[in-house]
């Protein structure tokens, strides 16, 4: 049936989306002209906890082009969000649409405004008097926790030859997509349409339903192009809520775009994590224990996926290695500020630093090279798949082999004796390595897909924020259906004209979103073969049966000045295993991107609260890298296919993010090793590089 099977699956085919995205002509939320519409702004709350006194909206309300305001108690009797419970959840988490009785963050909004245009709209919001008392009354309750145990930790611990600890602060981060959060509500009868900046459009239709009790037929929600989400806009957010609710009140059109500066204080904030650990190791560099401890903070609110940063930075543990014996925990709590949630990588940049920081210890500790005791560690290929001492399942992966090819193509040798040429010159230059596992998501997706004579339509319940998913679905139809890639149209986001499905989220989209459209496809093949007339059309939810783990390894070279602490990166690469890979291009945009904010999380980016009040609220205060900030990687890649899905797919998204930062870190402290210093934490700004250097050269 096919002439030349696989011919477009592995190709690097250039991505269909981005004549339209280069040349302007993408169609994001904000670009959906309605006509009639009001906007939507909101007074927030300028303090991080206390009772509103009073909140006096009188005098806005008299501006010209105000159409409505409202407070919490207009919005009337509300359902809660729903949270993912991968840990069990201790309290019944909150949900405030606008601010009530109490403000508990800064930015939280208090009172919504519905104007004419968007500066009516400010106008009236900058008339208002609020007037909150501060109690002091803060807000640090435990949400959720886990521990798993495996082994006898305390005989490991107590035949270790060396036991070493590590502890990691990992700054808390802003995902900052470009185009930050929108919705446009179009109402309709009693119907409602939603065009919604969002990675999850039907999760968003039934969290929609439910929270404001209306049957989910009434709604469609349609993701046009999205700007980037990177897991902040994977949940539905309170603004949005009542940009839906507003509209079916007032029956008028509503939209509401984020400021930057909205963003910074109200969307979800990615990591924040305090990991600690504990590694047993015996005479000859083998693991035998691993203890470790993760706090997660959440902020004043859940989103949908709050406890999943909480969860990947426990559950993933130890990683590629084999230890036996692990006594691991998690717990996150809620506090005064903006809410927490995923950000690319989800946990798991979080697990892989602690583990390679151990890792870089237990080196130190037995006088290994970093390189061997990974290699003595590191699970060999025909243990796989095997059962983590989590109760999870890695699936297959070749990861001495990874790292092997990685020291190699590196010329591991040359950038020894590089280091070894420096220090004698008296520089300050480190070598930092790490392995990382990417799981790539549990569950099922769904697709629909018609071939008609003239080709192929399909609609996924997936969705994309600007990461090629039609490029890719298109590839994986034209060759299990042998048509061209021109042939087939791809849909996606829009929830009445595509199957429900879950999103676009912890790398799932091909390795479960593509085993779908993949499956459909055979299916339609098997009903042709069988002789049945075109057009044929197959709809499935397919469910993964197993996680697919993607891995791989990072090596970084950095120079760090000894007068001024500035850290220059010497030399950069990776290699990946993602399975069976649809598009090397788009892949290595996938690895590239990741690595940019996991390079911005080692390097530059934090965000500060000071009782309660956010200090970086902007991109002037905020350090975003900038393309001229990062240094060049080399991405090398191998594909180990998977029994996890169809496809034999794994995960990419998210593999950048969660490598670089542990070899850049281990990179640093290897380059002040010599100065004593053992610990450092991200991000390696020049003047944190600069502190620790005149610490030690202090205490020395
Ligand atoms: S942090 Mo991703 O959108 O699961």
């Amino acid at each position: 049936m096919r002439d030349a099977p696989q011919a477009h699956i592995g190709r690097p085919m250039r991505r269909r989306e981005d004549p339209r995205l280069l040349r302007g002509e993408g169609r994001f939320v904000d670009d959906i002209q309605l006509s009639d519409a009001l906007h939507l702004t909101f007074l927030r709350s300028p303090l991080p906890r206390g009772r509103i006194v009073e909140c006096d909206v009188r005098d806005a309300a008299e501006l010209p082009g105000i159409a409505a305001i409202f407070r919490a108690a207009d919005l009337g009797e509300t359902r809660a969000l729903s949270v993912n419970p991968v840990l069990p959840l201790q309290i019944e988490p909150p949900y405030p649409l606008l601010a009530d009785a109490r403000v508990e963050a800064v930015g939280q909004p208090v009172a919504a405004v519905l104007a004419e245009t968007a500066e009516q709209a400010q106008d009236a919001v900058e008339a208002m008097w609020l007037d909150i008392e501060e109690d002091g009354v803060a807000l640090d309750q435990a949400a959720a926790g886990q521990s798993w145990t495996s082994g006898d930790t305390e005989a490991a611990f107590e035949q270790a030859a060396h036991v070493v600890s590590a502890e990691l602060r990992h700054p808390r981060l802003a995902p900052s997509p470009l185009e930050p959060r929108a919705i446009a509500v179009a109402p309709e009868g009693n119907a409602l349409t939603v065009w919604l900046s969002t990675q999850t459009p039907h999760r968003a239709r039934s969290e929609l339903a439910r929270i404001l009790r209306v049957p989910p037929e009434r709604l469609r929600v349609i993701a046009p192009d999205v700007g980037g989400a990177f897991g902040m806009k994977a949940s539905l957010y309170p603004e949005e809520v009542v940009a839906v609710w507003a509209a079916q009140r007032l029956r008028r059109p509503v939209c509401w775009t984020a400021t930057r500066n909205e963003d910074f204080l109200s969307a979800t904030h990615g990591r924040g994590l305090r990991m600690r650990g504990d590694l047993a190791v015996n005479g000859a560099g083998r693991f035998l224990g691993l203890r470790t401890e993760a706090e997660a903070p959440l902020g004043h609110w859940l989103p949908n996926s709050a406890l999943i940063p909480a969860w990947n930075a426990a559950r993933i543990l130890p990683g590629g290695y084999r230890v036996d014996a692990v006594d691991i925990s998690t717990r996150a709590r809620m506090a005064n500020t903006a809410p927490v949630g995923i950000y690319r990588g989800a946990g798991r940049p979080e697990a892989c630093t602690l583990m390679e920081r151990l890792v870089d210890k237990a080196a130190r500790a037995t006088g290994l090279d970093p390189a061997e005791i990974r290699r003595r560690n590191l699970l060999p290929p025909e243990t796989l798949p095997c059962g983590t001492p989590t109760g999870y399942r890695l699936d297959s992966g070749r990861y001495t082999e990874a790292l092997d090819r990685l020291l190699a193509s590196a010329d591991y040798a040359s950038l020894l004796a590089e280091r070894k040429k420096r220090r004698a010159e008296g520089k300050l230059f480190g070598l930092g390595l790490a392995f990382y596992v990417e799981p790539s998501g549990t569950g099922w997706e769904s697709a629909r897909v018609t071939l008609t004579e003239s080709g192929a339509v399909v609609a996924t319940g997936g969705s994309t924020q600007g990461h090629g998913r039609e490029t890719a679905l298109a590839q994986v139809t034209a060759d299990t259906l042998s048509l061209n890639p021109e042939q087939v149209t791809v849909r996606h986001g829009d929830t009445e004209s595509c199957p429900t499905g879950i999103g676009a989220l912890a790398s799932r989209s091909t390795p479960i979103g593509a085993s779908a459209v993949q499956t459909a496809c055979a299916e339609i093949l098997s009903r042709r073969a069988k002789g049945e007339a075109l057009p044929l059309t197959a709809e499935l939810r397919y469910d993964a049966p197993h996680e697919a783990w993607g891995y791989g390894c990072h090596l970084a070279a950095m120079h760090i000045d000894r007068e001024t602490g500035v850290p220059t990166i010497h030399h950069l690469s990776c290699m990946d295993d993602a399975g069976r890979l649809i598009n090397p291009m788009m892949v290595e945009g996938q690895i590239r991107g990741g690595f940019a904010q996991g390079f911005g999380e080692a390097m530059m980016e934090a965000l500060h609260y000071e009782d309660g009040q956010l200090l970086t609220g902007s991109l002037m205060d905020y350090a975003l890298p900038r393309a001229a900030d990062l240094p060049p990687l080399e991405i090398h890649k191998m594909e180990t296919p998977t029994d996890a899905n169809a496809l034999g797919a794994k995960g990419v998204g998210e593999a950048g993010t969660i490598g670089a930062p542990a070899a850049l870190l281990n990179a640093a402290i290897d380059a002040l090793s010599p100065l004593g210093v053992t610990d450092l934490q991200m991000p390696l700004t020049s003047l944190s590089l600069w502190q620790a250097i005149r610490a030690a050269e202090t205490e020395r």
